[in-house]
């Protein structure tokens, strides 16, 4: 019996379309810059949050409504899950998912059995995916969870927990491939620190980075191709997340020799926790060569935390788009969304209503951005306050060829700089809105 009997396919149907559940702007064979919208975007649904997510917060207990739950933790309601999961997928019109080992499946006794029934879930998935066509995009370890994760997992202050959690990420990897995902993922989970008395950041630094090279070593060995990820993330769920930012975690991939194995998986309600705006964060991922895949979601700016929203607004969406299409685009990354709804959204209608708002929400931000790189006037603006870089001394000292003898002697002669002029921020402000 379908979970979703009410919804048969969401269809595009255009801008005019007065119908809540059809796509106005996500149109997947729409070629935008010379490719269709689908390549472009690689729409992901997450399994957490979607198909775990019980709507319980700190004062209260789970909202959700979900008639193909039984209650139970066992192995045969996380396979009747998998299949609800790729109804939904597939009747979204998604392309890919994304998952944790444990959110698939249920944790055994021992990790044996953890393991026994991540294989029966996978077997289903792997039949599901060839039904549907749907792809894995990443497969992550939950290493964060469970107890044993108490003082983080490669940075744990006990050497047991790194071992299970290298086992946890060892079979994962495995699972990874087996599924054809494209890339693997590793959030910071409890690697941070709540007191720094009680904690040697050397140490666990280095137990961290032992753990991605030994998960590049066994990628290697098992002849898994994917994109290996790491999403920053700043506070939450301890006070200080190690992968605190693009630039930090930029800064660990090159101290200890990752850069060229590891991407960064940017998600917008993080960028805004690290004092950020998302595009700034891609930004500076792309222009390094890490931008790798994207968590789409939004915080709420009157809220300090990570509330974890769908993304609905066009100038996110928008910023989004134009850095990534400056950089080429996310592929094997894409548009992941890592978001929930709200408790009180508790209907399973509404896991539609949210994933079709975000995906016309990215699909139109995608549309904006191309329409405002097609004209060229923002990049023009943008190199024509540059332009005293272009020629003369600008030129020279980017070229490495003027030293502080030569801009001594420059300026001496000169005796005051050009005139500076104006930044026209408003102008451009008001540049972008013609688009919108
Ligand atoms: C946590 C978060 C995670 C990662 C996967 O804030 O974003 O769900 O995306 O572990
Ligand atoms: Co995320």
């Amino acid at each position: 019996m379908p979970a979703f009997p009410e919804i048969d396919k969401i269809r595009y149907e255009g801008p005019d379309s007065r119908n809540p559940l059809a796509f106005r702007w996500y149109n997947a064979d729409e070629l935008v810059e010379g490719q269709t919208m689908r390549e472009h975007l690689r729409f992901s649904v997450v399994y957490w949050h979607t198909f775990r997510g019980t709507g319980s917060d700190p004062f209260g207990a789970g909202t959700m409504v979900r008639p193909w739950e039984d209650g139970t933790d066992s192995v045969e309601n996380a396979i009747r899950r998998a299949r609800v999961a790729f109804e939904f997928i597939e009747k979204l019109g998604a392309p890919f998912y994304a998952f944790h080992d444990r959110d698939v499946a249920p944790e055994g006794a021992t990790l044996a059995e953890s393991n026994r029934n991540l294989d029966r879930v996978v077997e289903v998935l792997k039949q599901e995916q060839q039904r549907t066509g749907i792809r894995l995009l990443w497969g992550t370890a939950n290493l964060f969870s469970n107890p044993r994760y108490l003082h983080g997992a490669g940075t744990s202050c006990n050497a047991d927990a790194f071992a299970y959690a290298a086992s946890q990420v060892k079979k994962c990897l495995e699972v990874t491939k087996e599924l054809g995902g494209v890339n693997y993922v590793f959030w910071g989970g409890r690697e941070g620190y709540q007191n720094l008395y009680n904690t040697d950041m050397k140490r666990e630094l280095d137990h961290l980075a032992r753990l991605l090279h030994l998960a590049v070593d066994y990628a290697r060995q098992i002849g898994f191709t994917g994109q290996f990820l790491i999403e920053p993330k700043p506070k939450e769920p301890t006070k200080h997340q190690y992968d605190s930012d693009a630039a930090a975690c930029l800064n660990f991939l090159r101290a200890y020799d990752l850069l060229d194995h590891f991407k960064l998986n940017l998600e917008t309600n993080h960028a805004t926790l690290a004092g950020h705006s998302m595009m700034h964060e891609l930004d500076y991922a792309g222009m390094q060569g890490g931008l790798g895949s994207i968590d789409a979601n939004t915080g709420d700016l009157l809220l300090g935390w990570d509330t974890d929203q769908f993304p609905t607004d066009l100038y996110l969406t928008t910023q989004c788009m134009l850095v990534i299409l400056k950089y080429g685009g996310l592929a094997p990354g894409g548009v992941n969304f890592d978001a929930k709804v709200r408790r009180e959204s508790f209907e399973p209608i509404d896991l539609f209503h949210a994933h079709v708002g975000g995906m016309d929400a990215f699909a139109r931000g995608l549309k904006i951005a191309a329409a405002i790189r097609a004209d060229g006037e923002l990049d023009a603006l943008l190199r024509e306050r540059y332009r005293s870089w272009d020629t003369g001394i600008g030129a020279e000292i980017e070229a490495g060829r003027a030293d502080f003898n030569a801009l001594e002697q420059y300026m001496l002669a000169k005796g005051e700089i050009d005139a500076n002029r104006s930044g026209r921020q408003e102008m451009l402000e008001n540049l972008i809105n013609r688009y919108l």
